[in-house]
């Protein structure tokens, strides 16, 4: 059946299905997974509920992309799996609330109290049923051949996806964020969204890491990317400083994805990557961050120089229906489009 007999892309469309396409998940090239998940997030809470407000919101885009045309007839579809796992967020994200509220009230260290220790290894088996379920989920898509994409939830939820992907073949990440993330360890904690590429990048199909637009970090988290050879850092102030020298974004984003080293690139998109007027409501927000037009350039470039998008995801996005979640909705049709396109780009 062709879409023109299931849809019009010139009506309104129907609330509910991913940008309102009629895909079923056996006909689409590329599946969405909402993964509702904050049990780590230490400061503003309400990214559980990015997914599910973002797929409501998604039937507002406009399906031509001034750039690539019609990419998501090769299918697109929303897999609401994993959004179980909401409640077992919303079970375990009260005890995560009281047990950061206590550390610091109190400043205790959680390693030296046998007390605190036991919540936190209580919070990291709820987190590595979460890897498991994320893990299990892109499995069961890759063995079918499928793209795939995640929308979060808290950047934790990445360390299953690119796990998954990288235990089949050596892969790239390109990390878009404000925080380094790479914490050994937080809070007593092993899997938490500020460890997440510190995970990601012990796995050793993960070829390469290159992280963008970074401008919060710990003096341990500097130590560790620089001792990490695989690991590349584009500090935002490295990047302004050269954009206000007069270096052309085009000339800077060439270069930082030179560093690429697989073909096969996974985009770890943290949405505090950009400028907090964009994303006034993402959970640990940092001012000096890039314009919408930067990143998706930056993504354009990436698929330009030959690079395959074979997974993404969008986390750390906000709580409220808001500019922020049409932003998400926005940044994830785009993503989808390129990534489908990169496919075409490879294979011509
Ligand atoms: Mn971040």
């Amino acid at each position: 059946m062709s879409e023109g007999d299931r849809f019009n892309p010139e009506e309104v469309s129907k609330r509910g299905l991913l940008f309102g396409l009629p895909y079923t998940i056996e006909e689409a090239s590329l599946v969405i997974i909402g993964v509702p998940w904050e049990v780590t997030v230490t400061y503003k809470g309400g990214t559980s509920n990015t997914p599910e407000q973002v797929l409501l919101a998604s039937n507002q885009i406009d399906l031509f992309h001034p750039e690539l045309g019609t990419p998501w007839q090769k299918g697109i579809a929303w897999d609401p799996s994993l959004m179980f796992l909401k409640k077992h967020s919303n079970n375990y994200s009260p005890i995560a609330r009281q047990y950061f509220d206590v550390l610091e009230r109190t400043g205790a260290d959680p390693n030296r109290s046998p007390e605190l220790l036991n919540v936190a290894k209580n919070l990291d088996v709820a987190n590595n049923m979460m890897l498991t379920k994320v893990k299990e989920s892109i499995q069961k898509h890759l063995d079918a051949g499928k793209l795939i994409g995640l929308v979060g939830g808290e950047h934790t939820i990445s360390i299953g996806a690119v796990h998954a992907i990288a235990d089949s073949k050596p892969i790239s990440v390109l990390h878009l964020d404000a925080h380094a993330d790479m914490r050994k360890s937080y809070a007593g904690m092993k899997y938490t969204h500020a460890s997440a590429m510190y995970h990601i990048s012990e796995h050793s199909n993960v070829r390469s890491i290159t992280s963008v637009g970074i401008r919060s970090m710990s003096p341990a988290e500097f130590e560790a990317i620089s001792q990490k050879e695989k690991v590349s850092l584009f500090t935002a102030h490295k990047l302004w400083t050269n954009l206000f020298a007069g270096i052309s974004w085009e000339k800077l984003v060439d270069n930082i994805i030179s560093t690429i080293e697989a073909d096969d690139v996974y985009i770890t998109f943290d949405i505090d990557v950009l400028e907090p007027s964009l994303c006034p409501s993402t959970g640990t927000p940092v001012p000096g961050g890039l314009s919408y037009a930067h990143a998706t350039f930056f993504i354009k470039q990436l698929v330009k120089k030959g690079k395959r998008i074979i997974g993404f995801d969008i986390v750390e996005g906000g709580n409220k229906f808001s500019f922020e979640i049409d932003l998400i909705v926005n940044l994830l049709f785009d993503l989808s489009c390129w990534t489908i396109h990169s496919q075409i780009e490879k294979s011509s």
